[in-house]
């Protein structure tokens, strides 16, 4: 019986995903690291240092050095965070929103990044949300389920009564791995493992998600 939808915040209800990238690409092209549209696909979800790793492959780079790399990433990301407005929502997402509200679900953030309050704010989408998780909310990063269960924890609901909308594979995987119903939005290749699969997010059908499970 579900009860609850946990959305993740960038793919699902922005595109920060862009932002995300200029900035990572900026600080490679000043540091000389190799990186690329191709690279960052492996960005989705992963928190802000594990992104850093996943740039280097296996370069041994001092902690301070990764640090004030990733500070300096979250700089540039934070210009582009002052331009983001209410149009930067994805879709028809908010009328989705209004409406599973109003039929007395619960909703909440479930997101890796530790911006995402500020995202949700700029978006102007804050109040719709019981609760909003991020990057800071648990120690454990997707794929593990911490957050996951943790937001599911603070809005009172059991993981079975939560749908968790996510566009990465790790995402995907926290999900399942708390025990909750996971939609994937994307290509079968990247959330293909998730119970209900939708290309986009202008695809998903709530009637069609609360049927078929
Ligand atoms: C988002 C993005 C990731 C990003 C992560 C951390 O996760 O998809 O690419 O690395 O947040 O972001 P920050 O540097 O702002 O803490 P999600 O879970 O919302 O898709
Ligand atoms: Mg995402």
């Amino acid at each position: 019986n579900i009860k609850g939808f946990i959305f993740d915040l960038d793919g699902v209800l922005t595109d920060t995903a862009e932002f995300h990238y200029r900035s990572w690409q900026k600080l490679a092209d000043e540091e000389n690291l190799n990186f690329n549209r191709q690279i960052n696909e492996q960005l989705r979800g992963v928190s802000r240092m594990q992104s850093l790793e996943i740039i280097l492959a296996g370069q041994e780079v001092p902690t301070a050095q990764k640090k004030e790399w990733t500070d300096r990433k979250n700089e540039y990301y934070q210009e582009y965070l002052a331009e983001l407005t209410k149009k930067n929502i994805l879709d028809d997402m908010e009328a989705k929103l209004h409406q599973l509200k109003k039929a007395g679900y619960k909703l909440a953030v479930g997101s890796s990044s530790r911006n995402a309050k500020k995202v949700l704010k700029n978006l102007q989408i804050s109040d719709l949300f019981d609760t909003i998780s991020d990057g800071n909310s648990v120690e454990r990063a997707k794929p593990a389920p911490d957050l996951f269960l943790h937001t599911a924890e603070v809005i009172g609901l059991e993981p079975a009564e939560c749908v968790v909308l996510e566009d990465a594979e790790s995402g995907v995987e926290a999900a399942l791995a708390a025990g909750m119903i996971a939609v994937g939005i994307g290509p079968a290749e990247r959330v293909g493992k998730a119970h209900l699969v939708y290309t986009s997010v202008s695809d998903i059908d709530f009637e069609e998600v609360l049927t078929k499970i």
